[in-house]
């Protein structure tokens, strides 16, 4: 007998599906379309196990909705611009386009090993001119739709990687480079931004889209929607000094106001008295982070300017203070402090003796005196002490409020958002660059798009300098001005690679299309994306921008519908056998080769879908995998391995096609529902049925030719080689993974027997099994012979007997 040895028949059939391009997403138009997407990798060198575990059931259920009669678009690619390529090059003395793609060469092979079904025509590149031209030509869309702008602004900057990071990119309490860990500084650069805020609104809402609820909250969390109002103080010297304020009802309760030290109005309200103070403490909160600045356990620090400013609702003098807590990224980095109900204001006016002044009476409270307040009173309840406004509470007091600074000229209704202008530059080197061009004379030109790709060039020195590479170069960044001709300079920065994986999904759909970034016919037929699978890390940053760019291309008409991507589905995390994050510096990491090499692709396959649930992750335990291995040996020889038989008892065969049909049922339900773990169990639980059968005479007989032909179809999209194989050895035509998904046969799957309820006077007083086609008579009298029911009657007659078929039998007596 042949054994099963992974190692030989793994290596054949990739090659021979490979060569019969078995997996090309070709369009047979009477078929409904399905648009699988899975998260594409950086190529950071290896495939590791998180890989797997996040590919392995998408690529699973992309196979089962081929089998269930879709055309299916799997694609896979590789995103490949970035920081880590320039890191290497300058540690190692390898260029990055050399390190990326022997990186990308190695990646593919591991991916291919996986045996997954990803159509390689479709591969995208994005560090391929042919892809970054796309991208370019992206960004001079939005610049000319008004959508992209450039400002000088304060970034974070890392000194070490040197470049700016976005916020999302600046770790904990130290405010560390996420990529290396050296603390941020701020610096001031000129730099493009995308108007993400633009979306704010649009993004906040998720119709028609089938997003697990986590996301929606990290989304609507980030993006941060607060309602309020815009009210405009003013100082002594005659500015406006606006603030945004969520409690426009407490204008009466304000006692001083507070800037951001880095406020543009500082220097000018900041008395000769206070001048040094007041230098001093903006050079002290420079240094530190927003998170640490926002605490709340933060004991409260501040400088009073000297300033003051009116309250437009009372005309009362109010001193001007700065303070770290408020943040000049925020609303207008500036605030009216409210110290009786706020508690951050009322900390800080505790600390340097400001006045309170209580405007909310609670109803549940005794009339305050502020002398004992032990913090700040919760802001609901009557107004008092408000002018027009006293005596008024809850929402009516906020309308009036508004009311009455829109009416005065003062104020007006606002929303505002945490959400911000999406930063693109980045002073890097390996990355698509920004196809700007900077004329003395006509200001800033993009590129005319027949010029694109602005290509990197190759011959470039990364001495970590601070400045671009690009920027060092010493011809590549003079050019002509498209417009007058005359000299002019290229914009030396590189995008942000988050760009690049914002509309990857669309390149896919025709990498090498040149006409534009993707063929328009492609897109309508199989945009938007079906199913979308990645990690639940990636909810704010590339799956926020990912859904503006989309709303954005679509208000550009390049791009039709509102939402990219259907439904998205996010795994949990492989951790290392010690719970901790796997990574190469704790040395925890499994390596996916070596698994392969020990048990087949198979089996790792079927492990990773098997040891957790798949949205949970859990940590990796290597004991597990001999026993999926034992089980793929088992599936082998008990298919394989002849046996006498031919003859079985109708009841085995029965109980056979009953377990098998209710697995066919189940297996259907959990790749719909993205239960993988649960599929494996199934199938285990299967074939020790049939084992057994095998045991008891079924092999051979009809049932077992069938319960064989679905065992390896529900078996194919998890196990693609160990199924391709024994499908051919037992005599069936190439290739399994072209089969039509087994249906249910429901009669086949019905249980035999049903449960009854038996109830005397409607109390329930037994259950019993009985046959599911049993007649009236015969549930009646089996309910009556129930030992608790002659019990309980004890001999006398039941008044009447009541019967619901399948459910209960109720006995009046
Ligand atoms: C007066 C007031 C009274 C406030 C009261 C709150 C309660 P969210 O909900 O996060 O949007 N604020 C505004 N800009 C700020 C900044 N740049 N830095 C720190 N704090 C800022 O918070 C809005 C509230 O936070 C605003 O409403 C303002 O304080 C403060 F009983 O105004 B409030
Ligand atoms: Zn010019």
């Amino acid at each position: 007998n042949p054994i099963y040895n992974p190692a030989e028949i793994e290596p054949k059939w990739q090659a021979r599906w490979e060569a019969d391009g078995i997996y090309h997403s070709d369009v047979d138009h009477s078929r409904p379309k399905h648009y699988a997407l899975t998260m594409l990798p950086y190529p950071s060198g290896d495939l590791h196990i998180g890989h797997w575990y996040a590919m392995t059931p998408s690529d699973a259920r992309a196979r089962f909705m081929r089998m269930r009669g879709y055309n299916v678009l799997f694609p896979m690619g590789f995103d490949a611009f970035g920081l880590p390529a320039e890191n290497a090059a300058i540690k190692h003395n390898i260029h990055p386009k050399v390190w990326t793609y022997r990186n990308i060469e190695r990646m593919r092979k591991q991916l291919k090993s996986m045996g997954s079904m990803f159509d390689w025509r479709r591969e995208a590149v994005s560090a391929d001119p042919e892809y970054y031209r796309w991208t370019q030509w992206f960004f001079v869309q939005l610049y000319n739709h008004g959508l992209a702008y450039h400002k000088m602004s304060p970034v974070d900057w890392c000194p070490n990687c040197n470049t700016t990071l976005a916020r999302e990119q600046v770790w904990g309490e130290d405010r560390h480079c996420e990529r290396c860990g050296t603390p941020v500084i701020k610096k001031d650069l000129d730099q493009w931004f995308f108007r993400t805020t633009k979306y704010a609104e649009e993004l906040l809402r998720y119709d028609g889209i089938d997003w697990p609820e986590r996301v929606r909250t990290l989304q609507t969390n980030w993006i941060g929607k607060s309602s309020g109002a815009h009210v405009v103080f003013t100082t002594e010297q005659g500015d406006p000094l606006q603030v945004f304020t969520t409690r426009p009802d407490t204008l009466w309760g304000v006692t001083f106001m507070v800037l951001a030290p880095e406020h543009p109005l500082v220097a000018k309200i900041t008395s000769p008295a206070q001048k040094a103070a007041v230098e001093d403490y903006i050079q002290q909160a420079g240094r530190q982070s927003d998170i640490q600045r926002e605490a709340a356990d933060k004991e409260k620090t501040g400088v009073f300017t000297g300033g003051y400013a009116i309250n437009p609702v009372n005309c009362e003098r109010i001193p001007i203070w700065i303070a770290d807590y408020v943040l000049v990224t925020y609303g207008t980095g500036a605030i009216m402090a409210v110290p009786a109900h706020d508690q951050r204001d009322f900390e800080f006016a505790r600390k340097f003796g400001l006045p309170i002044k209580v405007v909310i009476q609670p109803k549940d409270m005794e009339p305050i005196r502020v002398e004992d307040l032990p913090e700040a009173v919760p802001a609901s309840g009557v107004m008092v002490n408000s002018g027009i406004l006293t005596g008024t509470d809850g929402e009516a007091a906020f309308d009036q409020a508004v009311a009455f600074v829109e009416e005065k000229g003062v104020g007006k209704r606002a929303t505002n958002y945490r959400l911000r202008d999406w930063l693109i530059s980045r002073q890097r080197y390996w990355g698509a660059p920004i196809p700007m061009i900077h004329c003395p004379t006509c200001g800033i030109v993009p590129v005319p798009v027949d010029q694109l790709p602005v290509l990197l060039p190759d011959d470039v020195e990364w001495k970590p300098t601070g400045e671009s590479p690009l920027k060092l170069h010493p011809t590549w960044r003079f050019v002509k001005c498209p417009v007058c001709g005359g000299d002019a300079e290229r914009d030396t920065d590189t995008m942000d690679t988050f760009m690049c994986s914002s509309w990857y999904h669309l390149r896919y759909l025709s990498p090498h299309y040149d006409q534009g970034p993707f063929d328009p016919q492609e897109y309508d037929y199989w945009m938007p994306v079906d199913t979308y699978t990645g990690g639940i890390e990636h909810a704010n940053m590339h799956l926020i921008y990912t859904r503006f760019f989309h709303k954005a291309g679509r208000d550009m008409g390049i791009m039709k519908g509102n939402e990219p991507m259907t439904q998205l589905r996010n795994q949990g995390m492989v951790l290392g056998e010690d719970y901790e994050k796997m990574s190469k510096s704790r040395g925890n990491v499994i390596s996916p080769d070596e698994l392969v090499a020990a048990y087949g692709a198979d089996t790792v396959r079927a492990y990773l879908m098997f040891f957790a649930r798949w949205d949970m992750g859990a940590p990796w335990s290597s004991s597990g995998i001999d026993g999926t291995s034992r089980w793929m040996r088992r599936i082998w020889a008990t298919l394989l391995e002849p046996a006498g038989g031919g003859q079985a008892d109708p009841a085995l065969i029965r109980s056979l096609r009953r377990k098998l049909h209710q697995t066919v049922r189940s297996v259907t339900r959990d790749f719909e529902q993205f239960e993988f773990n649960t599929i494996i169990s199934a199938l285990m639980e299967l074939m020790n049925e049939m084992t057994k059968a095998k045991q008891e005479g079924a092999f051979g007989t009809p049932a077992w030719k069938e319960a064989e032909g679905i065992y390896l179809k529900l078996l194919a999209p998890v196990a693609p080689h160990i199924t391709e194989e024994l499908w051919q050895r037992l005599g069936y035509s190439y290739s399994i993974h072209t089969q039509k998904w087994p249906e249910v046969d429901e009669a086949a799957a019905a249980e035999d027997e049903v449960t009854l309820v038996v109830q005397l006077n409607g109390k329930v007083r037994d259950r019993i099994q009985v046959p599911v086609d049993i007649s009236e008579a015969d549930a009646k009298a089996a309910a009556l012979a129930s030992e608790s029911i002659v019990k309980a009657l004890a001999g006398r007659e039941p008044k009447k007997v009541i019967y619901v078929p399948g459910r209960l039998i109720n006995i009046v007596g």
